[in-house]
């Protein structure tokens, strides 16, 4: 090529960069709690229906392979908000109720990179990073730091999940609607005040547990931890859609003039799952179809919002889920026996807590008119990289220490490219790791129960290690270790080099 023609197209390339770099489109991230891949009719379901779902999806971007980075909540979220993998910090786990903050105010956090670009931020939902300081959050006082610390400017949460105490919601620093007369307590460690629990008063309950889950009983169900006081704040789960959607919708209608961005944490379709009375037995498959319906009647009560308001166009709509499938995740909700032929994973192996591929490769479609061509992707592509791919298209750089384990992927994340990652790290519950590269996937060997009998999940734990070519078998049913040991020494030997990456954590 000639020196002219090579700094022409030199000068292509950068302006496209440009181009790219210059947008600002508003982002809205709906991210469910522990929805399958296989549980939206777009992705195959035949047993439940989610039109809302399925349009963002018919006007997106619909990718097969892109993976939460861990098969459980909190080390998902923590990885999505700070482009670092869980798993290099502890304490990082499925966090109790009355944690502390666990991401420290000084990172480099997603929604601290798109405040930075001009972004007002918003969270609405599920929260499960812990709040307050070391020692836990004062509930009758100042919630902080928590969401407002680390690059929101807005914030309305379940403080942990849906099952854990306290059912309140906290708007900014403090619990909404709490009567100083009336304090609130909470305590994982034993009982606090005089509330009835699910293990004692089994009679009190409108939904039994199947298992945990026997802690004090709020609004009928009883939860895991305890507490007290604070009658006048408590949430009631069946109202719980309706209000963080208007929470969500107010948010968009405040920043109409953008940008924005608002992480839409949704309850559903975690436990307990209590869905509102217009869902309650429509979907013929129990409660957990009914809160598949329940989400995607949110999905759908944003998208008429930004079409009312004209934003549709202006606006990246994400719609994924922080980890893989549970049908019987506590309670007694009719899940199991009215699943009727439902595969909440579709063809995958595992689910929820797994190392098998159901635990992380869930849900993922991207929308944004005019500039994500419709269509489906089959790209390796991970939540982890959200953080450097905006900060890419907002044209922002980050440190080479900071965000570690982000990559920018925008051009894929976009359809731009089909280019997969180079690899995909998967955590799952025991602390097992697994690395996806092209279609091997190897799962390190590790200990732990291969069956987790209250769920019914396999968990891929197995002393071995493990090696599948998800091109022939993606539900992970041939381990090909003996037939490929080179493989298995470049993937463990690679594994083992992203683990010891340098960075902050
Ligand atoms: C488990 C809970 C489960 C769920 C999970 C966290 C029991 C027996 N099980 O410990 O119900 O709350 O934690 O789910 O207590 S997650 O989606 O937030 O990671
Ligand atoms: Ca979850």
């Amino acid at each position: 090529m000639k020196t002219t023609s090579f700094f022409f197209l030199l000068g292509i390339c950068l302006s496209c960069t440009v181009v790219v770099a210059q947008q600002k489109p508003n982002i809205v991230l709906i991210y469910a709690d522990d929805l399958g891949y296989g549980d939206i009719s777009c992705n195959g379901a035949t047993k439940i229906h989610t039109p809302n779902i399925d349009r963002i999806a018919k006007e997106g971007l619909q990718f097969t392979n892109a993976h939460a980075s861990s098969s459980t909540c909190t080390p998902s979220r923590y990885s999505l908000l700070t482009g670092a993998y869980a798993w290099r910090k502890t304490g990082t786990g499925i966090a109790p109720g009355d944690a502390a903050l666990l991401i420290p105010t000084d990172r480099v956090t997603l929604p601290g990179v798109l405040q930075k670009a001009g972004y007002k931020t918003g969270v609405v939902g599920k929260w499960h990073l812990g709040l307050g300081p070391k020692g836990g959050p004062d509930w009758n006082g100042d919630i902080k730091p928590g969401p407002l610390e680390i690059g929101f400017s807005y914030s309305f949460l379940l403080p942990a999940t849906g099952d854990r105490v306290p059912c309140v919601y906290v708007e900014n620093h403090r619990i909404v609607g709490l009567d100083p007369a009336d304090p609130i307590q909470v305590s994982y460690k034993g009982p606090v005040g005089n509330d009835p629990t699910g293990k004692e008063h089994p009679e009190l309950l409108k939904m039994k547990y199947s298992h945990g889950h026997d802690q004090t009983i709020v609004n009928g169900v009883s939860r895991i931890g305890y507490m007290s006081g604070g009658k006048s704040a408590r949430w009631v789960d069946e109202e719980m859609a309706d209000v963080l959607t208007g929470k969500v919708n107010q948010f968009i209608e405040a920043s109409k003039s953008g940008p924005f961005f608002v992480y839409f944490s949704t309850h559903d379709i975690h436990v307990p799952r209590l869905p509102n009375s217009r869902f309650a037995g429509k979907s013929g498959m129990g409660p957990r179809g009914d809160a598949i319906l329940q989400l995607d009647w949110c999905v759908g009560e944003v998208t008429k919002t930004l079409d009312r308001l004209g934003l549709t166009d202006k606006t990246l709509v994400i719609i994924s889920s922080d980890n893989g499938p549970v049908v019987d995740d506590g309670y007694q909700d009719d899940a199991v026996t009215k699943l009727n032929g439902h595969k909440p994973a579709g063809p995958l192996r595992g689910g929820k807590y797994s190392a098998f591929d159901a635990g992380t490769r869930v849900p993922f479609i991207v929308r944004w008119p005019g500039k994500v061509k419709p269509g489906t992707s089959d790209a390796l592509v991970s939540q982890v990289d959200l953080l450097a791919s905006f900060a890419a298209l907002t044209g922002q750089s980050l440190d080479k220490t900071e965000a570690r384990d982000s990559f920018n992927m925008i051009n894929t994340f976009l359809g731009k490219s089909k280019k997969s990652r180079e690899y995909v790290i998967e955590h799952a519950l025991n602390g097992t790791l697994s690395l996806l590269q092209n279609s091997w996937k190897y799962i390190e060997p590790s200990n732990g129960q291969a069956f987790m009998p209250e769920v019914k999940i396999e968990t891929g734990y197995t002393p071995q290690p493990q090696l599948y070519d998800l091109k022939t078998d993606l539900g992970e049913t041939k381990n090909l270790v003996g037939q490929y040991p080179e493989i298995v020494t470049k993937l463990s030997a690679l594994l083992n080099a992203i683990r010891e990456k340098e960075g902050t954590n």
